[in-house]
């Protein structure tokens, strides 16, 4: 399998917890590479321009004013099969429905509160990626 980069977010919800350090570690352990790190606060426009692909959801406003809400980082991590790793890492979207040692399991306490992002998709990776970093943070 190639080296793949995908897009992952410590949430408002993490950082504000003090959960950044906990999710970095397990980052590590898992064997990724971080390629790019910052830590920013997104505004309602900037949290609504990331997630365009679910502004028809019924929850899109509530997730937005999440994710503008306070302290994220966001990070390019790079390893074979990164976008199916990560998720896998992240565990599934609801906590209560993530497999046990998950991020989300452990950490997170409801389908919105839910600690990390990660990107879905290839595609999406790219869009994600290219939302926060320019190329040369990237070499
Ligand atoms: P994932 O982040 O696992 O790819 P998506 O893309 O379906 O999940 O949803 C994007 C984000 O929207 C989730 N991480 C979660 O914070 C939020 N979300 C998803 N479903 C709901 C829901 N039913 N109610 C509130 N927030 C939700």
């Amino acid at each position: 399998m190639a080296i793949e980069r995908t897009l992952a977010i410590i949430k408002p919800d993490a950082v504000g917890r003090g959960l950044a350090g906990e999710i970095l570690s397990r980052i590590h352990a898992a064997k990724f590479q971080i390629a790019a790190i910052r830590s920013l606060r997104l505004t309602k426009a900037e949290a609504e321009g990331f997630y365009a692909v679910h502004r028809e959801r019924p929850f899109f406003g509530e997730l937005t004013d999440f994710m503008s809400s306070g302290k994220a980082v966001v990070m390019v991590l790079d390893a074979e099969g990164a976008i199916a790793k990560w998720r896998d890492t992240m565990g599934a979207t609801d906590p209560a429905k993530a497999a046990p040692g998950t991020i989300r399991r452990e950490l997170g306490t409801s389908i919105q509160y839910n600690c990390t992002h990660g990107s879905d998709a290839p595609q999406t990776a790219a869009f994600e990626i290219g939302y926060f970093f320019a190329g040369r943070d990237l070499v």
